[in-house]
Order: C-alpha cells, then sequence, then structure tokens
C-alpha cells in the first residue's frame, strides 16, 4: 500500500471467518481503481465522468458494509453503469482490464508525470504530449519549453513536493508560521486548516488560515508574514494571490471556484531538526540534506467571515461539494468560502463559528474528523 493509498484505509469491516485484511485490500483496490479512471478523465477535460468516479469513490468510502456485497446493492447512490461495471470487474477479476489499459497507456503515464510538477496543469501537460516530450528531462532541455517561474520552482523541489507531508512536519511548520505571525500582530490568528485538520497523518501539502481582528489588516499581515519567511531565509517560493472580495459583489460568485481571499501559495524550507521525533527518510533517499521542501497554503479572510473560510478549507472537496449541494438543493441557500446567503429571506446568515453555520443548515455539527468523505 503507498502512503498515498493510506489515507482511504478504514478498519470499518471486520468479517466473522476471515481475516478483515481482505476486506482492507479490495477496498483500497477499488478506490485506487476509480481514482485512475477520474485521473484519465480529468486528463481529457471530461469534468463529469471525473466527477462521477471521485464521487463514487467517496460514496464506497462511507457504506457500512463490505464492499464485496457492493454488487448485489444496486441502490447504491452516485454509482452509474460505468462505475458499477469497472468495480464488478474488480470484484470478480481481482482487476480491472480498462483501468490496466488506462495505467499502461503513454499518454496518461505522461500526463500523470507532468502535472506531478507544481505549476504544470492538464493543458501545459498535455501541449509537452503532443510536443513529443517524454520525460521531465525532456522538458528541462526542450529550448521551445519556456518554464514560469511556478513551474521552475516545482521543478527545482519535485522530488520533496512528490513527497507526502508527515502530520509532524505539519506542525512544525505550524509552529514556525505562528511565530512569525505573531512577530507581526500580537493579535494574529492562525489555524491548520485542510486535510491535517481533518485528522489525516499525511497530506500533499499543508493549509493555514490567517486571520486578526484588526478589520481590513489581513492582507497586509499576509504579505508581512510571507516577508517575515523571507527574511528567515525558509521562502523557497511565493505565489501571492491578492484579495479580490468584495462584499457588495456577493451572492454573484460562482459556487465551485476559489474564493476571492488574499491568498498565498508557496513553498518552504523545513528543517529536520525543527520536527518532533525527528525525520524518517525512506531507505535510499539519504542525499545529505538535512532539510526538505513543503508546500504550504495559507488564505487570509476578514475575521467576519472565519467561519466560512475555515468550513471550506477545511475540506475535503467532496464534503464541500455535498455540503453546497444539500444548502442549495434542501435548503435554498448559497454556501460557500464567503458566506451563508438564505434565498428565501434574501439576505446573508451571519456565523462566528462553523457549528452556527451548521445549525442555520439544520445540520448536526460534524467534527473534522467526520468530513473525509
Ligand atoms: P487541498 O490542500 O487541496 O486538499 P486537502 O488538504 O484536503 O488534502 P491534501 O492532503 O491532498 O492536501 O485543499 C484543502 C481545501 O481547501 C479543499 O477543501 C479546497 C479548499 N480550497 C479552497 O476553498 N480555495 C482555494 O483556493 C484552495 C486552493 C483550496
Ligand atoms: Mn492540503
Ligand atoms: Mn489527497
Ligand atoms: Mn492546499
Amino acid at each position: 500500500v503507498t502512503l498515498e493509498a493510506r489515507h482511504h484505509i478504514q478498519v470499518t469491516h471486520f468479517h466473522r471467518h476471515h481475516p478483515f485484511i481482505l476486506y482492507i485490500s479490495i477496498y483500497v483496490c477499488v478506490c485506487d481503481a476509480f481514482e485512475v479512471m477520474a485521473e484519465s478523465y480529468e486528463f481529457s477535460q471530461c469534468d463529469g465522468q471525473c466527477l462521477a468516479f471521485r464521487r463514487a469513490a467517496s460514496v464506497l468510502k462511507s457504506v457500512p458494509w463490505p464492499v464485496e456485497r457492493l454488487g448485489a446493492a444496486t441502490r447504491l447512490p452516485c454509482l452509474g453503469e460505468h462505475t458499477r461495471a469497472v468495480m464488478e470487474e474488480i470484484l470478480q477479476c481481482g482487476r480491472s482490464f480498462e483501468v490496466e489499459k488506462i495505467l499502461c497507456n503513454d499518454r496518461y503515464q505522461r500526463l500523470k508525470l507532468f502535472t506531478s510538477v507544481f505549476g504544470v496543469g492538464p493543458k501545459t501537460a498535455e501541449k509537452w504530449h503532443r510536443g513529443g516530450l517524454r520525460t521531465l528531462n525532456d522538458a528541462l532541455e526542450d529550448p521551445g519549453v519556456e518554464l514560469n517561474s511556478m513551474q521552475k520552482a516545482g521543478f527545482r523541489h519535485h522530488g520533496d513536493i512528490s513527497r507526502a507531508v508527515s502530520r509532524a512536519e505539519a506542525l512544525a511548520l505550524g509552529e514556525i508560521l505562528h511565530q512569525a505571525a505573531l512577530g507581526i500582530s500580537a493579535h494574529a490568528v492562525l489555524v491548520l486548516t485542510g486535510g491535517f485538520r481533518r485528522g489525516k497523518e499525511f497530506g500533499h501539502d499543508v493549509d493555514f488560515l490567517l486571520s486578526t481582528p484588526e478589520q481590513g489588516k489581513e492582507e497586509t499581515l499576509l504579505l508581512s508574514l510571507v516577508d517575515s519567511l523571507r527574511r528567515q531565509g525558509i521562502l523557497l517560493y511565493c505565489d501571492h494571490h491578492p484579495s479580490t472580495f468584495d462584499i457588495n459583489n456577493l451572492p454573484g460568485v460562482s459556487f465551485e471556484a476559489m474564493d476571492h481571499f488574499a491568498k498565498s501559495f508557496l513553498i518552504l524550507r523545513l528543517e529536520d531538526r525543527q520536527v518532533e521525533g525527528g525525520v524518517q527518510r525512506p531507505e535510499g533517499q539519504h542525499d545529505g540534506r538535512s532539510w526538505r521542501a513543503v508546500r504550504v497554503d495559507v488564505v487570509a479572510p476578514p475575521m467576519e467571515r472565519y467561519a466560512f473560510t475555515l468550513l471550506g478549507w477545511t475540506g475535503s472537496r467532496q464534503f464541500e461539494r455535498d455540503l453546497r449541494r444539500f444548502a442549495r438543493k434542501e435548503k435554498r441557500m448559497l454556501l460557500d468560502n464567503h458566506g451563508l446567503w438564505d434565498k428565501t429571506k434574501k439576505e446573508f446568515l451571519p456565523a462566528e463559528r462553523e457549528e452556527d453555520i451548521f445549525a442555520h443548515l439544520g445540520l448536526e455539527y460534524l467534527e473534522p474528523q467526520l468530513r473525509n468523505a
């Protein structure tokens, strides 16, 4: 089982006669197969089919009975014909012909490789593939390829960024950012969000929310924070997106898109000695360095928007999608990272804490650990 697969494992079913390991491995196998299908559709920009497989993987993670019996469960939501066919093939034959064909496909392999570089999306990857590039070195050496600064940083730190970030590393970064933020303002608030707030042990990056009770000062605070990291010599890359948030333009925002708050996508240098318990490098990965590069996201909403942004950035993406859909379909409300709009009352509903938002939606509060859909 790979690191990436690790967070998909939940031991939910124990069989009376067989070792439960059997269930876990089938479960991981189907979820991974769905992820390959989703990725392949993503590379072809078939958003609908991509989402269908992501949603199906989410549903599988939440059903309270052995995945083996799903073949018979025809009423499972979100499992269409195609997802069901892939799953049944795996349950019957232990493998899926279609998934294996994708895994062997040149284009899939190259797009997967190219998009593993920070700053390279499906469109650039497709262009490189069509231009006949095969390896990452090809992209670096081809005179026709012009890398932007994000991609240059992506290549420079590719090995480190491709490696999962551990919880201990995330907490160490939290400590560094917290100290830096307090050094700028005693009122600064910094919270861990994303997968680590949901209790995950590994992530692809570390996400933080930064704010301050001083109205209108949050973006300046974020810029000062980045500056402080630069002066400490640990800022390896920064892509800053200024705020385009305008309370008067709500609710006109697209409810699936990125939010309008100031945010920075960073690559930071983390020293091994700063990590509690030290750093265990996989066998053969000792290159004499005593630090690694880590991807870090920081979003800086105004304090009165704090609860909505915290809810939005805690994820998971699928959980957010489901919650927004529930708000829209069942409650005639529009939810996003900026606020909650009640279409019946024609007003924004206030929230100081995530609990308030769940209450507006008529839902029981869900701890972040229960939002791993
Ligand atoms: P991610 O960091 O992409 O995902 P994750 O932390 O759940 O998992 P991973 O271990 O792979 O990092 O995103 C975290 C949440 O932030 C996700 O629910 C989407 C949300 N988000 C926004 O709402 N707006 C943004 O601009 C970005 C970048 C993320
Ligand atoms: Mn994350
Ligand atoms: Mn992930
Ligand atoms: Mn992130």
